[in-house]
């Protein structure tokens, strides 16, 4: 279906300000893909506030993005039915394990319309909440094969912890139980980007544990992009595959806004992490997520508001190409 959007509507400070444009419709049966904010912060709020106002600052700049995905040839927008269902709402938001089945019954209720979820955080304990709801037993999306990850991310969040300051489910352990529960394939999943120094040398050992792939900076440098893309596809196969891409992945020079930087060690440019994106092209992606946005710490410009937007809309494009397939 081709949109109407002029140029002029692509300015971002007038009109309802939906994610990049698109038609609002809490109503995830009519859509492919449904676009939702989860502006959560308690699954890390202690330390790192504020990143539940990543949806509204991504609403407001998503606008601006241009429709067309050049390296795809195609303008994801114009080939499938993408609707901006909303916000997960979460009036308990101080309130971790309540928010948590909250955004885990919003993503099954998208799962179960048959709709593809890209999402913007929030916190990464989001992606716990989201992917119970929406993979393993009984899911449609994904037949109810557990997913495979990919994993993009500065820590690899699979911390054996009773809680992280209080928050049971948080963004420190989600990709752990994830695992434990049989909703993630760890076999068919790899984190990547780990970087900086640790708290303990033995700070990989639960995901090794796990049976993650997990690929460090060192590692990554060592080999080079082209091969860890070929170790992506390989690991991933013809699983399902999530998307989860926590800002922090990226140098903090290009990505100031976000929680748990890691300032020691360069991060991705963002031309590596669109690279590892694109590595799984035309694989079956059943949705994604950009976490860890911190719009309080952003530059007057909003540049790390529209890093997050971009990388939104990679996941976006990877969802509607291999929908129109
Ligand atoms: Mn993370």
């Amino acid at each position: 279906m081709a949109e109407d959007l002029t140029v002029l509507d692509t300015l971002y400070w007038w009109g309802i300000p939906t994610l990049f444009r698109c038609p609002a419709d809490p109503d995830p049966a009519n859509a492919q893909i449904a676009l939702a904010g989860v502006p959560h912060s308690s699954g890390n709020g202690s330390t790192e506030r504020d990143q539940h106002l990543g949806p509204r600052a991504v609403r407001n700049v998503s606008a601006h993005n241009r429709r067309i995905h050049k390296a795809y040839g195609f303008s994801p927008w114009d080939t499938c039915t993408i609707r901006d269902v909303g916000d997960v709402p979460l009036p308990e938001g101080m309130d971790n394990e309540l928010c948590v089945e909250r955004i885990t019954a919003f993503f099954k209720g998208i799962a179960d319309a048959g709709a593809r979820p890209v999402s913007i955080g929030g916190d990464h304990g989001i992606t716990g909440a989201i992917v119970q709801g929406i993979a393993g037993a009984g899911s449609r999306l994904t037949d109810g094969r557990p997913v495979a990850l990919l994993h993009l991310d500065a820590h690899t969040d699979s911390y054996d912890l009773p809680h992280w300051n209080g928050a049971i489910k948080s963004a420190a352990n989600w990709a752990d139980y994830l695992v434990r529960q049989g909703n993630v394939d760890p076999a068919r999943s790899l984190q990547i980007g780990m970087r900086g120094n640790p708290r303990t040398l033995t700070w990989l050992q639960p995901s090794y544990d796990l049976g993650y792939e997990v690929v460090e900076m060192e590692r990554y440098r060592e080999i080079g992009l082209a091969a860890t893309c070929d170790l992506i596809r390989e690991r991933i196969g013809d699983a399902p595959v999530y998307v989860t891409f926590d800002l922090d992945c990226l140098d903090p020079s290009v990505a100031p806004a976000v929680s748990n930087l890691e300032a020691g060690v360069t991060g991705f440019t963002v031309d590596e992490a669109n690279a590892m994106l694109r590595s799984i092209r035309g694989l079956n992606v059943v949705g994604g997520d950009v976490v860890c946005l911190m719009p309080t710490k952003d530059l007057p410009n909003n540049i790390t508001a529209m890093v997050a937007a971009h990388f939104l809309f990679e996941i976006v494009s990877l969802v509607a190409e291999k929908l129109r397939a």
